[in-house]
């Protein structure tokens, strides 16, 4: 275990801050004709380009210095022979196995994961084959035309946000739903768009003991069962994603409909398991096993590539260089592509339930520096006409990942032009800026008042040298996203490494939830001890609350 500060790589990094952190990157690039080749990386179809960032050759031997005096080689290697390295839950991390696409076995506890993942893979074959060509029919024989997925968090999160990129994946005549609140109006929103004839089912739940899940999955039970008038027609409409095969069998679902997975799946890693039901079923078995392919693509660059030339490693030690070195408390993701428009809240739990955490792995309350930061974003161009004001001229220092695909999958004349044009000119503006006398100069060719431009010129004005990185592929396949989650995925890992983290348990999200269960019975009449605030705020919802609730 290695607290990071005490690294001579770390101390390093604090003294060359001090020396770099003052250089504009616009004139690194007039210095250096090579450096946008030099502060790339490429994997297939892929462009990573690094080059707006602050950073210096020297910068980025001192980050993959650190890297290595804080073992990250050999966590990598740790965590792909399956050791238990989520040790809070004495588990091992393998969602890597779940895209093997090569021969090579994988071990937990001495025995192989391989074929288990194999034979699942194929049980979703079938079943998405037999729903997508009209096979498995609904209780009426009719076929299957929604496909609803309920489940939260890691089994909600990773679905809905492919689902929504592979929309030009979609069969014509299946259409996906998801449904994740415990608010009524999710589910009530999602039952008056489907008929219960033509309706299936996927409840996904690891545990298959989570509250909102449970709740959600009964209510949409009860409603089928009155229309369809009999409890015979939960079979043919509800199968079940879990590790929890007697709570499944409890609820009244067939095992032989049970998608298996396993507790070395983290939920927020799991879309690559079962829990891709959904998207197999609506994209086909086909497109979601490209989805794993580009994955292991990543999976195998970030195993075998050197720590310089390893994209992964290169994303996590540019984090940790604006979190710990510049004090970046945030990290924008920034994607050119409506698809994704899911993309930032699926990161934000992939990056904040792993990475928030303030207990090191030797049990020490971390106090000498901050782990992950506040991750955030919405498309572009919309997020242009929003935040975009407080990238290029707040006080805050923000590092932004734009991410963008060179085709569109509807192509409209001029729309992609345009959308890429804005892309990497957002980019390029926010390191290059615009400085006080080209302002000046600017407004003097507008005709304005030398009073009137002296007033406007601090207003004008950009500080640039804003870092960026773009991310760029040729079109957004399933093979790339693939890669590109994973891409993420193994970032978030590495900075978990650097900032001696446990970045796979989430013990942070059970209080407020022991909590919430417990308050239940006391918003219908028993009594609890709370503060004053809390006391006020449950006789307030008693006094309002209505019969109905
Ligand atoms: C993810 C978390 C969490 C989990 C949900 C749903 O890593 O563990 O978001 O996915 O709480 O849990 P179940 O799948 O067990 O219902």
């Amino acid at each position: 275990m290695v607290d990071p500060t005490r690294t001579a790589a770390w101390r390093a990094l604090r003294a060359h801050h001090e020396e770099v952190s003052d250089l504009q990157v616009r004139e690194l690039f007039s210095d250096d004709p090579d450096r946008a080749a030099r502060f790339s990386l490429t994997l297939n179809d892929l462009l990573f380009d690094y080059s707006k960032n602050r950073v210096t050759e020297q910068t980025i031997s001192l980050l993959t210095e650190l890297c290595e005096e804080c073992g990250v080689r050999d966590w990598i290697a740790r965590m792909f022979s399956g050791e238990a390295i989520n040790e809070t839950e004495g588990r091992a991390v393998l969602h890597t196995a779940l895209r093997n696409r090569g021969d090579r076995s994988v071990t937990v506890d001495g025995a192989d994961v391989m074929p288990d993942v194999r034979r699942v893979l194929l049980q979703m074959r079938d079943f998405a084959t037999s729903v997508r060509d009209g096979t498995w029919t609904g209780h009426t024989a009719r076929a299957i035309t929604d496909v609803v997925n309920i489940g939260i968090g890691g089994s909600d999160l990773g679905p809905v946000m492919v689902t929504e990129a592979l929309r030009p994946y979609w069969k014509q005549g299946l259409r996906a739903h998801f449904v994740s609140n415990i608010d009524g109006t999710h589910l009530s929103e999602v039952l008056r768009q489907v008929q219960p004839e033509t309706t299936l089912f996927i409840i996904a739940s690891k545990t298959f003991t989570t509250q909102e899940t449970l709740v959600n999955a009964r209510s949409a039970r009860r409603w089928l069962v009155e229309r369809l008038g009999t409890e015979d027609a939960v079979a043919k409409h509800f199968v079940a994603v879990s590790t929890n095969r007697e709570a499944v069998v409890e609820f009244g679902i067939d095992p032989a409909q049970m998608f298996e997975f396993w507790d070395w799946v983290g939920g927020r890693y799991s879309l690559w398991s079962a829990v891709g039901l959904c998207i197999a079923t609506i994209i086909g078995m086909d497109h979601f096993e490209e989805l794993l392919a580009g994955a292991y693509e990543v999976d195998e660059h970030f195993r075998t590539a050197p720590l310089r030339e390893n994209i992964p490693v290169i994303m996590a030690a540019l984090g940790v260089w604006y979190h710990n070195f510049f004090g970046a408390s945030s990290h924008a993701v920034l994607p050119y592509d409506q698809s994704l428009h899911r993309f930032a809240a699926y990161l934000q739990q992939a990056d904040m339930e792993s990475n928030g955490k303030s207990a090191s792995r030797d049990g020490a309350i971390i106090s000498e520096y901050t782990t992950g930061p506040v991750v955030w974003g919405e498309p572009g161009t919309n997020a242009q006409h929003a935040f975009f004001q407080l990238l290029h001229q707040g006080t805050h220092l923000i590092p932004c990942d734009f991410i963008v695909a060179a085709q569109s999958h509807n192509p409209i004349p001029s729309h992609q032009d345009i959308l890429v044009a804005n892309c990497i000119a957002q980019a390029e503006a926010m390191m290059c800026g615009k400085t006080a006398d080209e302002a000046r100069r600017e407004l003097e060719l507008s005709g304005l008042s030398t009073d009137q431009v002296t007033a406007l010129v601090p207003h004008k004005t950009f500080a640039g040298n804003r870092p960026s990185t773009t991310l760029m592929v040729e079109k957004l396949t399933p093979r790339a996203l693939g890669r590109l989650v994973a891409l993420y995925e193994h970032k978030i890992f590495v900075q978990g490494v650097i900032w001696n983290i446990y970045s796979f348990d989430q013990w942070g999200v059970e209080l407020g939830k022991q909590l919430a269960k417990a308050m239940v019975p006391e918003l219908s009449g028993s009594e609890g001890e709370h503060d004053g605030s809390t006391r006020q705020l449950i006789a307030y919802y008693r006094r309002h609350k209505g019969s109905r609730t």
